[in-house]
């Protein structure tokens, strides 16, 4: 049986630092009208949707930051967001910088912040929370980087998994999984949501164009390959649509990589976003294509062997292997 949904990135060009938020809402709110007229039942947003990506600015006292935070959502800045949701019968992904008030692992009240994303239903109700796991980046400044990148700053680690839920979207129940950015490389991440039989996968972007730390072996045209790579690889080894969507173009001079991408379970590229500006991809998704891959070669219960990936959850750096010697058989 088809179960068929219409899935939109929409992608998003360059926020500059001194754009205020009531721009940025209105050009998403446009972004929100224009994939209801191409049909879409959902819409994912890029990550920390709505700013500049700021973790390229030092601050001393984070205090000084906080308006690039969201405390509540909606609020009357990001309400007509909520507004166009409601409006056009849209479910959403959308990416933000959080800070919650709320006890941290010893307890204690305080002021914490999180990289996030939610599920947004089109009743404007939030469905489903996701506070990054794989923070990249460095805490304090880097005087050998020319571009800064201090997600380990400004976040701290998620601390709500990889949450999974079934919930429905056009009329369509659908297992809904997030994922934020740097995530999206590691197989980890994936396979959380594959084992919790994840059918569409939505995660937001914001990756420099330049890896700062290339040392001559990454060419800039790498970077898309890089993220193509891994949220085919993700797709195809959890039997799974995802949704890739950047922040694209130069903010206050710094570059990042657009190519907001839809992939099938396959790992096939379905649409691809050919510019650095605001962009709408939109794909046809039939999920029930997920059980193809669920059942045969990715049926998780027939073929994985826990007892063979002990160090995967036990060890987090990796070590180096005893050196061989003539006559031994490791
Ligand atoms: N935002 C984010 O996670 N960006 C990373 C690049 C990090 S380079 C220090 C990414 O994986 O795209």
């Amino acid at each position: 049986m088809n179960r068929l949904i219409t899935v939109a990135a929409a992608q998003l060009g360059p926020i500059q630092r001194a754009e205020g938020r009531d721009v940025v809402v209105a050009r998403m709110v446009r972004l929100l009208e224009r994939a209801h007229q191409r049909g879409a039942n959902v819409v994912v947003f890029p990550e920390l949707a709505f700013t500049t990506f700021f973790p390229r600015w030092y601050v001393e006292n984070l205090d000084e930051a906080d308006g690039w935070y969201e405390e509540t959502l909606p609020s009357p800045a990001t309400q007509p967001l909520f507004d166009a949701i409601r409006r056009y019968g849209l479910t959403c992904y959308l990416g933000y910088a959080e800070i919650a008030h709320e006890p941290d692992e010893n307890g204690v009240l305080r002021k914490r912040r999180f990289n996030t994303s939610v599920v947004i239903a089109p009743s404007g109700e939030i469905v489903l929370k996701y506070r990054k796991v794989h923070l990249p980046g460095h805490k304090e400044f880097s005087t050998i980087r020319k571009v800064q990148h201090l997600e380990k700053r400004y976040f701290e680690v998620g601390n709500l998994g990889f949450p999974v839920t079934r919930a429905p979207v056009g009329g369509v129940d659908v297992n809904l999984g997030m994922l934020i950015c740097n995530d999206r490389r590691w197989p980890e991440s994936w396979r959380e949501l594959g084992l919790q039989q994840v059918e569409l996968v939505m995660l937001g972007y914001n990756t420099p164009a330049v890896n700062q730390e290339n040392r001559g072996f990454e060419a800039p045209y790498q970077r898309q390959f890089h993220s193509q790579l891994s949220i085919q690889a993700g797709c195809y080894q959890n039997a799974t649509f995802g949704v890739g969507v950047a922040k694209a173009g130069n903010e206050d001079g710094f570059e990042l990589m657009g190519h907001s991408v839809i992939v099938n379970p396959q790992g096939e590229v379905m649409a691809l976003a050919s510019t650095w500006d605001d962009e709408l991809i939109v794909a046809d998704c039939n999920l029930a294509m997920c059980e193809l891959g669920r059942s045969t070669i990715f049926n998780f219960a027939q073929h994985r062997r826990l007892e063979a990936y002990q160090r995967i959850a036990t060890q987090t750096g990796s070590s180096a292997p005893a050196v061989w010697q003539p006559g031994q058989c490791a």
